[in-house]
């Protein structure tokens, strides 16, 4: 689901070289049938795509927010500060720092404008959107039955034994 006006979650990140990472959250969005849109949105180098989305973010019908970056991580910080919007912000693993220069920058929020930041990489992707489902599952019972489903479903995987 894409259509922006029935997207709950809007899922951004900072170049398209977040989305290896992102795609994971996206996938469980999917899963669990909440609608969503994806964006590239750099807080960089597209500084005036960032106004025009977080600032309409509300208006356009989104919920929560997931916003992915990776090194000097300023994307969910900035869409914090111009959106009532709940944020969740994920560290992406960056190549010089491993992703700690991506977790400081996103967690590391000054009080009175919140982020819930999550894992560095892939894990904080999909608990991202976990996060995001159970948000909107708070409205939505027949959301709240699949993200009950999904979990046990993940229990169910999960072996007594190990095997060689
Ligand atoms: C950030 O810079 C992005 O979020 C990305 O994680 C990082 C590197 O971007 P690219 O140079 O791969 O486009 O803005």
């Amino acid at each position: 689901m894409t259509d922006k006006q029935k997207a709950d979650v809007a899922v951004v990140m900072g170049s398209q070289s977040d989305w290896e990472t992102m795609r994971h959250g996206v996938e469980i969005l999917e899963e669990l049938e909440v609608s969503y849109v994806a964006k590239i949105v750099s807080a960089h180098r597209t500084p005036d795509r960032l106004t025009v989305f977080a600032k309409g973010a509300r208006d356009a019908g989104h919920r929560v927010i997931i916003a992915g970056a990776g090194g000097a991580a300023h994307l969910p910080g900035m869409i914090a500060a111009m959106t009532p919007l709940p944020v969740f912000g994920v560290p992406v693993q960056s190549a010089a720092l491993s992703g700690q220069d991506s977790l400081l920058s996103i967690v590391q929020m000054p009080a009175g404008i919140p982020v819930g930041t999550l894992a560095i990489g892939k894990a904080g992707a999909k608990n991202a959107a976990l996060l995001a489902a159970a948000v909107l599952a708070l409205n939505d019972d027949d959301l709240a039955a699949r993200l009950d489903a999904w979990r046990a479903a993940q229990s169910d995987s999960v072996a007594e034994t190990p095997m060689d």
